[in-house]
């Protein structure tokens, strides 16, 4: 059967189960537009950029377990997505890229917007394939998925010159590769569930690869709670995966996040082994690298990660597990825990105790403005056991992680890298992704600027966030930094804000726009927010620049801007 290469090409998104993608528009890739549009079955989003089209990639690449699509033009419009295929390298998210490149004829010409994708993007994609033929579009994307979706997922950019989408093609349609996930071989279990019988203190990490499992079979977190109960293990999620396991359950053992406060970590440093289930191990989870330390870690180690070039390439396991995390859970619930596993009670009591005591809603007044702790709190009240949160990068969102006590129903997306921008944008994604649910996007006054036009978007799809920002006039993360690395001469100045109304700004786009300018005023604001039907929210909170994280404080506000 004769068709244009971008009729076959939207066939082979739909043959991948694509029904949307986000995209800024552009003329190099106009034939595809065209032939999306002529189709009902993919919802095309236009997006006001191309990081925030890739950060929805992003957010549906985790919502989905399925690589998420986004579509961008060639030169600036490719520049512009670079933040979202970078969150998606470093935080393992499937994700396929499609960008328009100029005629075939002008290859290396420099013509206009020409970039080079193989050589620009090779620090940050899998993969790029360049499409020369015709006969090749459809293995394209099929190749592009499958390497996005299996072993570490991540971006996969596909490069579509501009005049090969109006050519006829003969090619057939190539069909989806099968998922391919590979489980423990019974050895490696043998010996994992000899090294759980003998600890006395082990800890157990849930991270990314074991939350892709869930997305992908309901049955996971119920067996992952039976594990922790019958293993008598404690659970730590890691950062910014806070939803893998219940806050409130006995056997949470305090959140792996980024800089663990000192008891807790103290504590956990006392462990005689360390599992990492489906945690890919990284810069942040690690604490810098010190617990595990790398490359030879202070405590016995297992690794356990879908991917065997990941386990082993910056610490040297004691057992390196490349498989499903989910498929090891299941593997030992059949097997059955040792018989003296209540030996570890006390020690899983004890982090319980450290975490439940970390996560106290508890904080001072602050003089500047509100304490962001007293918003978070609030809005915890009012989050839905199937709520998805979204964060931007910032200070502020040390609040959400110390006072939000998460639940596996709810859903949390952000990028796990610390890129800026993505709150809002992974917020509209989730929105669009399950309608009528509860979304909340929590953004600093320096991410909400940066990528907030997005609200212009949710406004155009129906797509309702409440976007709550913590204006405290300041970069205050790289205010802290400042502070706390160069006491003598932190450049506080240059950290500083001006900032617009955000409630006017929201309600500029045709958003509810509501302030908060004191702790009197938190509650009535959130209920008001929160009853708001059929429209996003801008709740614009005049925030503490003094409280400068949820665990730390100025002590000398001479510095403040
Ligand atoms: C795209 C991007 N640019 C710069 C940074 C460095 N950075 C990390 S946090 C931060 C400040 C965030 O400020 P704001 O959104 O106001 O939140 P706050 O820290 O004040 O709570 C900056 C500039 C980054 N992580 N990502």
């Amino acid at each position: 059967m004769s068709r244009t290469v971008a009729r076959l090409l939207a066939d082979s998104l739909e043959a991948h189960g694509v029904d949307q993608v986000y995209c800024v528009p552009g003329e190099s890739y106009i034939g595809l537009t065209s032939a999306l549009i002529e189709r009902n079955s993919i919802r095309v989003i236009v997006c006001r950029h191309e990081g925030g089209a890739g950060y929805m990639a992003v957010a549906d690449g985790r919502l989905r377990d399925r690589a998420g699509g986004a579509i961008v033009s060639r030169g600036p419009g490719l520049s512009n997505a670079m933040v979202s295929l970078h969150s998606a390298y470093h935080d393992a998210t499937p994700m396929v890229m499609l960008v328009g490149q100029v005629e075939r004829g002008d290859f290396g010409r420099l013509a206009l917007q020409e970039q080079n994708y193989s050589r620009l993007l090779s620090d940050v994609t899998k993969q790029v394939i360049e499409v020369y033929e015709p006969e090749q579009a459809s293995e394209a994307i099929a190749r592009a998925f499958h390497l996005a979706e299996s072993g570490t997922p991540g971006p996969v950019a596909v490069i579509l010159p501009e005049d090969i989408f109006d050519e006829e093609t003969e090619a057939e349609l190539n069909p989806p590769r099968p998922h391919v996930a590979a489980g423990p071989r019974a050895e490696d279990l043998d010996r994992l569930a000899d090294m759980l019988a003998q600890a006395e203190r082990p800890l157990v990490l849930v991270g990314g690869a074991l939350l892709a499992d869930a997305v992908r079979d309901d049955a996971v977190f119920a067996d992952l709670n039976r594990f922790a109960e019958e293993w008598v293990l404690p659970v730590s999620p890691t950062h910014r995966r806070p939803q893998l396991f219940d806050a409130t359950h006995p056997n949470f053992g305090g959140y792996m996040g980024i800089r663990v406060p000192p008891p807790l970590i103290g504590e956990m440093k006392k462990a005689d082994l360390m599992v990492a289930l489906g945690e890919r191990l990284t810069d942040t989870v690690s604490q810098s690298y010190t617990f595990p330390k790398a490359p030879e870690p202070q405590l016995p180690l297992v690794h356990i990660w879908p991917d065997a070039n990941e386990v082993g390439r910056v610490w040297r396991p004691d057992l390196g597990m490349p498989c499903s995390p989910y498929e090891v859970i299941k593997a030992l619930l059949k097997r059955g825990a040792p018989a003296d596993a209540k030996k570890r009670r006390d020690w899983v009591a004890g982090l319980n105790a450290i975490h439940r005591k970390l996560l106290a809603k508890e904080w001072e007044p602050t003089s500047d403005g509100v304490n962001f702790a007293a918003i978070v709190c609030e809005v915890d009240k009012h989050l839905a056991p199937d709520a998805a949160v979204t964060t931007d990068a910032g200070n502020f969102g040390s609040f959400v992680h110390r006072y939000i006590g998460f639940r596996q129903g709810q859903i949390f997306l952000s990028s796990v890298v610390g890129a800026m921008g993505s709150g809002m944008p992974m917020a509209v994604a989730a929105a669009l992704r399950r309608p009528g649910k509860q979304v909340v996007a929590f953004l600093g006054d320096g991410g909400a600027l940066m990528m907030g036009n997005e609200i212009a978007t949710a406004c155009q799809y129906g797509a309702n966030p409440v976007m709550i920002i913590s204006d405290n006039r300041m970069y205050g993360t790289i205010g802290m930094h400042s502070y706390v690395r160069y006491p003598e001469r932190a450049f506080m100045e240059g950290t500083r804000l001006t900032n617009p109304d955000f409630a006017a700004w929201g309600r500029s786009f045709g958003a509810e726009g509501i302030t908060i300018k004191s702790e009197g005023e938190v509650a009535d604001g959130i209920a008001r927010a929160f009853a708001v039907k059929m429209k996003p929210v801008v709740v614009h909170c005049l925030t503490s620049a003094i409280q400068m994280s949820a665990w730390r404080r100025y002590t000398r506000s001479e510095t403040l801007p």
